[in-house]
């Protein structure tokens, strides 16, 4: 018999270590929602909706919660992705001539 039974104390084999992959999670960054006097409600709602993914019922909660208290949470992301949103609603807000602002904050 010489099969896999082990009988000195040779090396071991087979073995394996799991290693922590070295990896970073990255920062997150809230993008926050402004209020001001002038943009209309429906638009907020609608930027919610459409760059956000908020349900209706949700994009009119956090609008009135920005009307309401001065400012709030549209969501967190990555950096670049956090950065990109920004953009799309500013743009959107300046071409409807809306003063609409929205900032990032990190976590
Ligand atoms: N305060 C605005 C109004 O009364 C509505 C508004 C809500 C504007 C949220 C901006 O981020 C905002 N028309």
């Amino acid at each position: 018999m010489s099969g896999d039974k082990r009988t000195d104390d040779g090396p071991a084999t087979g073995v394996v270590i799991k290693t922590r992959p070295k990896t970073k999670k990255p920062s997150m960054y809230k993008v926050l929602m402004l209020n001001d006097d002038y943009t209309p409600m429906e638009f907020v709602v609608h930027v919610l909706e459409r760059f956000f993914g908020k349900s209706h019922e949700e994009a009119n909660r956090i609008m009135m919660h920005v009307h309401m208290r001065g400012v709030g949470l549209c969501g967190v992301y990555t950096y670049e992705v956090a950065e990109t949103k920004v953009t799309q609603v500013m743009d959107l807000a300046r071409q409807s001539q809306h003063p609409l602002q929205c900032t990032i904050e990190k976590e």
